[in-house]
């Protein structure tokens, strides 16, 4: 039990177990991971998919050739498959204004460069979804950016993009994740809201959707299952980073569950049950405390930890009694449209309604979340 499989499409990326554990305040306390070796302990531990920034491949062997080649090599050993891939445009020091949104017009010439050579490789190894996270789009002061200099930039970025799968025939899709800082002071696009109002905007709107992080959401303060919901609803969760936060801090990238635990189990429940079917991709970070085992133990946790989630939401869901409760709350009866049908705006008048009575009407939300608490638990 809760031993993951092929079936369940759990990804990671490679720089996950793969980061040095480098922070702002100490140097890494771990050595380099050759991708290839990561690739076949991700397939030992019961992944499925293992995601990648062009230059995550360049880890242990500079020569882009040969890297690429041995990471084709690990995939075809395991069975491993590329959900999504993304470009790097956050760490080279050329990107420290932005990548889609320097302000130096050759920066962002070079930023498209390097998307497109990555969507090329990104293509051939069958990558469905192409993330861009736009972490260095932002700024510190706000006399620096113009934001809408750099909105029209960002839509200028992705149209070119778009207009170049297009072009090549590929079956990609974007989908932007949204951060609300760091590295940045501000980062534009900083929710899952944002990110929508922008796809809006687009020449391709279809073509571009969302990879929302839980921590992201949750470092803005945000709730990221109604975030998470909200894009479902659009059509635009086409990915997404599992990880944990606790509340509004610096980025932590904890093991799935191993932040907001309750908020990880309606998640899970909202994925299993909601109507979304792509990957289940982690993006978290080992703390910097782990030697190399206990990053594959952290990585077999954020599998474990989902499984065990999906388990006790299935239960919640098939338990009579919660059932009642859900009933008693009017929860079902939210799906029902608030006009019958052939009803107008004029059929409301005639409505025999009593404030005060209805106003008295208890929901019962707290005996329905104590059953999830408790079912969250393991105590039913
Ligand atoms: C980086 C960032 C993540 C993004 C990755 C995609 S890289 O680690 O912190 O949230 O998902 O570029
Ligand atoms: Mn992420
Ligand atoms: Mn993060
Ligand atoms: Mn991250």
């Amino acid at each position: 039990m809760f031993e993951p499989t092929r079936d369940d499409r759990f990804s990671f990326g490679l720089w996950t177990v793969g980061w040095q554990a480098r922070d702002p305040f100490g140097d890494a306390t771990r050595p380099p991971l050759d991708p290839a070796e990561s690739v076949h302990k991700l397939a030992e531990l019961g992944a499925w998919g293992v995601t990648f920034h062009d230059d995550d491949l360049l880890a242990t062997e500079p020569d882009r050739d040969k890297a690429v080649a041995a990471f084709r090599r690990a995939l075809e050993a395991t069975g491993l498959v590329v959900p999504m891939a993304t470009t790097n445009l956050f760490t080279h020091p050329v990107f420290k204004d932005g990548a889609f949104t320097s302000n130096d017009r050759d920066v962002r010439r070079y930023a498209l460069r390097k998307v497109m050579r990555n969507l090329d490789l990104a293509a051939e190894l069958g990558a469905r979804t192409y993330v861009c996270w736009g972490g260095r789009e932002g700024a510190e002061t706000d006399a620096a950016k113009d934001v809408r200099a750099a909105l029209d930039r960002f839509k200028e970025a992705l149209d070119i993009l778009c207009g170049y799968v297009l072009d090549k025939g590929y079956d990609i899709r974007f989908a932007l994740e949204p951060k609300p800082n760091e590295p940045r002071g501000d980062i534009l696009l900083p929710t899952i809201g944002h990110a929508l109002a922008l796809i809006g905007e687009l020449e391709h709107p279809e073509m571009v959707g969302l990879n929302p992080e839980v921590g992201h959401e949750q470092m803005a303060g945000l709730n990221f299952v109604h975030g998470a919901a909200q894009a479902l609803w659009h059509g635009k969760l086409f990915h997404l980073d599992l990880n944990g936060q606790h509340g509004i801090k610096y980025d932590q990238d904890l093991v799935f569950g191993h932040g907001d635990v309750k908020s990880a189990f309606f998640l899970v429940d909202l994925l299993e049950n909601g109507g979304y079917d792509g990957p289940r991709h982690f993006d978290y970070k080992p703390t910097r405390t782990e030697d190399i085992d206990g990053v594959w133990a952290s990585a077999a946790a954020n599998m474990r930890t989902y499984l065990i989630l999906k388990e006790r939401a299935a239960a919640f869901r098939a338990d009579p009694e919660v059932a009642e409760a859900l009933a008693a709350s009017r929860v079902d009866q939210l799906a029902v449209p608030t006009l019958a049908p052939g009803e107008t705006y004029e059929d409301l008048a005639k409505d025999d309604f009593d404030p005060e009575e209805a106003g008295r009407r208890g929901y019962h939300y707290a005996r329905l979340d104590q059953l999830a608490v408790e079912h969250l638990l393991g105590a039913r």
